[in-house]
């Protein structure tokens, strides 16, 4: 079998995506995600310009080899744009072998290890009362595991917490808007709101919560010692992770699980994190993280030291991307837990899909490849709208993380 052509689709039903269709002499195609949220017009020309060229003619079978080929070939390592793209072809490849060889791609990554893959959803509201009733909503649809935002007192605005009280999405449309950002009210209220949702709905509910890098080390070992007493599933991404020894200081002061990594793009940029054993859970994504082959060595590089995956999985993160996300979770070994923020109805319809949720599980579905399509006629309705994640600012105006 050979590639003989690929291209770049980028379409918006709702948010940007940019998707990698990738064509044989055979007849069967596969697809790949390269969406890189707010950035995505940089990994679209990487791969028209520079590595679509490489492609045609090698064997798509050659999933380990073109791998190689585009992170050792091309001198210029690592990155998020890179390793997107990289991951692009990376997906496509599983999804025509898959296909080719007619069965799931969980079955060429060492086949079921569990019957679903167990997910975990989004709740959020302007303040406790609202963050409560979200959670009370989201049990409701069967989720065995919530993440909790709420907004804090004081803020006109936070990150994770849509404006409107509806559906969010993490990047808007036009420039970048600016968000509001204190650490003290933010400490003293997030204890507070995890001790009324264990009041409200006991032990047994899963509970997540995503500081978004905002804390250093010593304020983020404080909340993890104040949390505590709520057994969250984890604390994530409480300090930015480019200096990874600065999780020695949090592991050392509190015993609340830690998930990282939603933005490394490499096994080396949680490598100390990893063996030293200072984080629990690993949060890359297929899409950022140079795609399944990538993966699968990070995820067994981490088993070795009792960390478990928890991949990244909010709406920037195509269905292309859910789908390889699942047979993943389905196969690996130290799967952890998968995050799940649903798509819209037009992104759904864009991309059919074999995946189905039921009762707090989900599941890739029996069809060979990946199970995900891309409508090109429906896409095409569609066109791309520059946009952008929020910046936050503290109350003096200095620039502080997302
Ligand atoms: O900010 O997907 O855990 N989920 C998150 C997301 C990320 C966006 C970045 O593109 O932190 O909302
Ligand atoms: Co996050």
């Amino acid at each position: 079998m050979k590639i003989t052509n690929a291209y770049v689709n980028i379409t918006s039903p709702g948010r940007n995506f940019v998707t990698l269709k990738v064509e044989t002499d055979e007849g069967i195609y596969g697809l790949g995600d390269g969406t890189l949220n707010g950035r995505e017009m940089a990994v679209a020309s990487y791969l028209t310009e520079h590595v679509i060229p490489c492609l045609i003619g090698r064997d798509p079978f050659q999933t380990e080899d073109i791998w190689q080929y585009l992170y050792r070939g091309v001198y210029w390592r690592r990155g998020p744009v890179t390793m997107s793209a990289i991951a692009a072809v990376d997906v496509a490849l599983w999804d025509i072998k898959g296909k080719a060889l007619n069965t799931p791609v969980y079955n060429l990554l060492g086949g079921k290890s569990r019957d679903g893959v167990l997910v975990y959803c989004h709740a959020f509201g302007k303040d406790t009362e609202a963050a409560l009733d979200d959670v009370a909503a989201h049990q409701e649809l069967g989720y065995k595991a919530i993440r909790v935002q709420s907004g804090v007192a004081g803020l006109k605005s936070t990150y994770g917490v849509s404006k409107g009280g509806g559906r969010y999405e993490p990047a808007e449309r036009g420039l970048p808007s600016e968000y509001e950002w204190a650490t003290e009210p933010y400490l003293r209220s997030t204890p507070k709101l995890f001790e009324k949702v264990r009041e409200r709905f006991g032990e047994d509910l899963h509970l997540l919560h995503d500081c978004h890098h905002r804390l250093t080390p010593i304020e983020a070992a404080r909340l993890g010692k104040e949390l505590e007493p709520y057994h969250l599933f984890w604390m994530e991404d409480p300090t930015p992770a480019e200096l990874q020894e600065g999780f020695k200081l949090i592991r050392e002061h509190t015993v609340t699980p830690i998930a990282v990594g939603e933005v490394l793009n490499s096994i080396w940029d949680s490598h100390d994190l990893i063996r030293n054993q200072w984080i629990d859970y690993i949060r890359t994504t297929i899409v950022h993280g140079g795609g399944l082959t990538a993966m699968k060595k990070l995820a067994d590089f981490a088993e070795l030291y009792h960390v478990r995956t928890g991949c990244h999985g909010a709406t920037d993160l195509s269905p292309v991307t859910m789908a390889a996300a699942l047979h993943f979770g389905l196969a690996i070994h130290n799967f952890g837990i998968q995050e799940h923020m649903p798509h819209t109805e037009e992104t759904d319809a864009v991309f059919p899909h074999a995946y189905t949720y039921a009762d707090g599980y989900m599941h890739p579905g029996e069809k060979p490849g990946l199970g995900v399509d891309l409508d090109e006629t429906l896409a095409g309705k569609y066109p791309y709208h520059r946009a952008y994640l929020p910046v936050n600012r503290k109350l003096d105006g200095t620039l502080t993380d997302w």
